[in-house]
């Protein structure tokens, strides 16, 4: 096939999962075209089915904000006519869903018909997508794509519950390459990190609120009253500054460190005992996948689609969004010598049923079908 992929290029999930994607399809012999405003970060590699184009937002006095869906949708009908593309692939509703609508009509004009798929990937739901100022364009042009797929069970049903769905909505999980995320053999590392062999936890994130970084810190706080610990914190964002400020405040900020936003985070993680993800909403949780991945048990909250990939008192456990009580005594428990080889192993067992070899063809068959559909 002739695939055209939509996506934000940053490090954020939806681009993450968006890329990966692309990659592993262009591997398995399918051309992908990527389109976005700048080269996607994990779009590391030459493969000759692999293309990127970039959508040129140019600035007029008259813009005071320049009208990137525009400028998006005008570049998707040049791609879908000089490619030859057999279908749209959006991740993230807004604006990518709207944007490939107009580019849909623009093309039907012509008299091209262009299947579009639209990838829901969580806050583009449960936080964005609920905002009265986008509400009416994502049901839209949800209802308008060709397919529609969710990342898990629970943002599947958050999205018919939030808004009037009349399409169906195909769950297909995010997934892992299991050759990248891995255990590495890193000791010198874990060496310099923890000299006195204390215990090494891990969070990862954009550090928006939505991911309740003040909480990581006082879950860690509360472990290292009780065990030797140190906690690495990988991403960047708004709640960085404030972050910083409450380890300084607390006392513990000699055994925290921010190492900001990381290409080779799986290096780190190989080192990691234990994940924390305390999150107020999360629709699948990538970067716990990627922990589990590298045999790191996770702390999670029992929010959206947590519980559909940690799975209680075996790959880790899961609390209430906020309680910061039950997830220190759960991480203490886990972290004991005699508990955490067994967790370890069942991370990675679990992590195994999302490889990317598994996922993959779901989404190839799902294509197939909206291509035959139309
Ligand atoms: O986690 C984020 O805030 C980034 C966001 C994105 O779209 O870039 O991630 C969402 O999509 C990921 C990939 O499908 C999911 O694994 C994350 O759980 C989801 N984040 C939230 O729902 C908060």
């Amino acid at each position: 096939m002739n695939i055209g992929i939509v996506c934000y290029p940053t490090f954020g999930g939806s681009g993450v999962v968006a890329t990966e994607l692309g990659k592993a399809l262009a591997k398995e012999g399918h051309k992908v075209h990527f389109i976005t405003y700048s080269q996607p970060s994990r779009l590391d590699f030459l493969n000759e089915n692999l293309f990127y184009h970039e959508v040129n937002i140019n600035s007029y006095p008259l813009f005071e904000y320049a009208p990137y869906e525009l400028a998006l949708a005008s570049k998707m009908v040049s791609v879908v006519q000089n490619e030859k593309l057999d279908l749209l692939h959006v991740h993230y509703a807004i604006p990518h869903a709207s944007a490939a609508y107009m580019a849909k009509q623009i093309l039907k004009s012509q008299g091209i018909t262009i299947p579009v798929v639209t990838t829901l990937h969580g806050t583009d739901i449960t936080l964005v997508g609920k905002d009265s100022s986008y509400e009416p364009v994502v049901t839209f042009s949800i209802n308008q794509s060709d397919g529609v797929t969710a990342v898990s069970e629970d943002l599947r049903k958050e999205t018919y519950e939030s808004f009037k769905i009349t399409s169906d909505i195909e769950v297909i999980p995010n997934f892992i390459d299991l050759e990248k995320f891995k255990k590495q053999k890193k000791d010198h590392f874990k060496k310099a990190i923890c000299p006195h062999g204390e215990s090494l936890i891990v969070h990862t994130s954009n550090f928006r609120k939505v991911k309740r970084v003040g909480d990581v810190i006082k879950i860690f706080a509360n472990i290292h009253k009780e065990i030797p610990a140190k906690l690495l914190l990988i991403g960047d964002g708004p709640e960085r500054a404030r972050a910083e400020t409450c380890c300084r405040q607390m006392g513990i900020h000699d055994d925290v460190r921010f190492l900001g936003k990381l290409e080779a985070v799986e290096e780190v993680l190989s080192v990691a005992d234990l994940f924390l993800m305390p999150s107020e909403k999360e629709s699948f949780g990538l970067a716990a996948l990627e922990a589990m991945a590298c045999e790191v048990p996770v702390i999670s909250s029992n929010t959206g689609g947590l519980p559909e990939l940690n799975v209680q008192g075996e790959t880790g456990f899961l609390s209430a969004v906020g309680d910061i009580e039950d997830m220190t005594q759960k991480s203490l428990f886990i972290l004991d010598k005699n508990n955490l080889p067994v967790f370890k192993q069942n991370a990675l067992k679990r992590a195994k049923e999302f490889d990317i070899s598994r996922i993959l063809p779901l989404y190839e068959s799902y294509y197939q079908q909206v291509i035959e559909k139309i």
